[in-house]
């Protein structure tokens, strides 16, 4: 028989995308939030310089989510959606379309932004073979993507620690270009200048597959998890007119995009560009409570009312879709972001950001600070041999001296609460320049 555990050990838990060993011999914890900052075990507080893991948008704790989660679960815990239903779910509903671009006028519940992907790609086949396509049935992502890592998602994902353990995931998936090029657009302010006609890759892959095979494009409008690679000018547009001319659905995977942190409601409303789809989760109630959602266009809806009434529509859906906890947390987060203007205050924050993060520039081996909306990152150039190194020292430092941020590769990627305060900016930035300064 194993030997027991003490019960706040850390060995039981095998955390998540986390380097378990080297983490549980110097461990850190929080233990609580409020707004803008965590406390430590230690009891210091820590800046939350990555709204969590990017969800927590209005900043944490925040008493009306609070109080609607609470009173929820009292009220009525769990209710399905299976030929079933209960109010919340379709008041929720209806308020997230009232914010969504024009068009998307349905929504399907997920618990995550994985499963939203795993629903947005198993809606693209469907649509099709529902419209009498059924030759449509290839996936494309992009490289350097990230959606998530169920198989669906790790396929039409494009990183490689993510993909190479895990055999040969889904048939008939490519994937495009990325769109990252420092030789051009290093030290770009917003979106860089070059790299529009990287969006022609697309029509690579139609000569190559031919437009009849294939289904829908996955792109991530800001390419977040990867370490923020900003679409070039004009790129997400002339994706959008490529997937158009060849009747290619396009899914825009908005679980770090949507709710407001670009400075629009969504990113294809900062983008100008009308998707298929929309894939969400994360700021959808604000963290607090697991959910995801994808948002559809009319079209895609009502391809999928043709079959009987009687009939089911869609064969697929979750045991915690429109959860009523979730559900109450999502509507109290809507009226938290419009009540304080949220969704569109990183607009207004943005050049303050936007200076304050570049003003990095020059500390030593950082080779691009980049940003848009009330997003930051700051690439360094790797140690020979140490991938990840430089950018996971900074993270623990800057983590002893009262800022969270979060490090991908060798990048360190930056994405406040949306209720920052240009005070709480400046002393994020100088925390993270006087880490910057002494790290080798
Ligand atoms: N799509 C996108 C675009 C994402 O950013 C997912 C799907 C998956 O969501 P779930 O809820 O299944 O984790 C994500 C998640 C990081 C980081 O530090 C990013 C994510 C998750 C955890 C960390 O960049 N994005």
């Amino acid at each position: 028989m194993s030997a027991r555990l003490a019960t706040n050990d850390l060995e039981a838990f095998w955390m998540p995308f986390t380097a378990n060993r080297q983490y549980k011999k110097a461990p850190r914890l929080l233990v609580g939030a409020e707004r803008t900052h965590y406390t430590t075990d230690d009891g210091r507080r820590v800046l939350d310089g990555t709204s969590g893991l990017w969800c927590v948008n209005a900043g944490h704790c925040r008493p009306k989510i609070v109080e609607a989660i609470r009173k929820q679960v009292g009220e009525l815990d769990f209710a399905g959606s299976f030929q079933m239903g209960h109010p919340r779910a379709f008041e929720c509903a209806s308020k997230l379309v009232n914010i969504a671009p024009p068009g998307f006028d349905h929504v399907f519940f997920t618990n995550s932004g994985s499963e939203s992907v795993e629903t947005a790609l198993k809606m693209a086949l469907a649509y099709h073979r529902a419209k009498g396509n059924a030759s449509k049935v290839r996936l494309i992502g992009r490289e350097r993507g990230y959606h998530g890592v169920n198989f669906g998602g790790t396929s039409v994902g494009g990183i490689a620690n993510n993909r190479k353990m895990f055999g040969t995931l889904l048939s008939g998936v490519d994937h495009l270009r990325h769109t990252h090029d420092l030789d051009r657009n290093a030290f770009s302010r917003g979106e860089p200048e070059h790299g529009a006609e990287l969006a022609d890759d697309l029509e690579r892959l139609v000569a190559l597959h031919d437009a009849s095979t294939i289904a829908a494009v996955i792109v991530e409008p800001v390419a977040c998890s990867t370490g923020v690679l900003i679409p070039p000018k004009g790129y997400l547009k002339r994706l959008a007119a490529i997937c158009a001319k060849h009747d290619i659905l396009l899914i825009f995977d908005e679980v770090i995009t949507a709710f407001g942190r670009l400075g629009t409601p969504f990113g294809a409303d900062y983008f100008g560009v009308s998707p298929d789809i929309i894939t969400t989760a994360k700021g959808i109630t604000n963290g607090t409570i697991p959910m995801g959602a994808v948002f559809v266009k009319t079209k895609i809806h009502d391809a999928f009312m043709s079959v009987p009434e009687e009939v089911i529509d869609f064969f697929h859906g979750y045991t915690y879709s429109g959860h009523p906890v979730a559900c109450a947390a999502c509507i109290a987060t809507l009226e938290t972001y419009q009540e304080e203007g949220l969704l569109t205050r990183a607009a207004e924050l943005a050049p303050y950001w936007e200076d304050a993060v570049h003003s990095l520039k020059g500390l030593p081996h950082i080779i691009d600070i980049r940003n848009i909306g009330l997003i930051g990152a700051i690439e360094f150039d790797p140690i020979p041999g140490e991938p990840s190194k430089r950018a996971h020292t900074r993270f623990v430092e800057a983590f002893k001296r009262g800022l969270l941020v979060r490090a991908t590769g060798d990048i360190i990627a930056l994405s406040p609460p949306l209720i920052i305060e240009k005070k709480e900016i400046d002393q994020l930035v100088d925390i993270l320049s006087g880490v910057l300064k002494t790290a080798d």
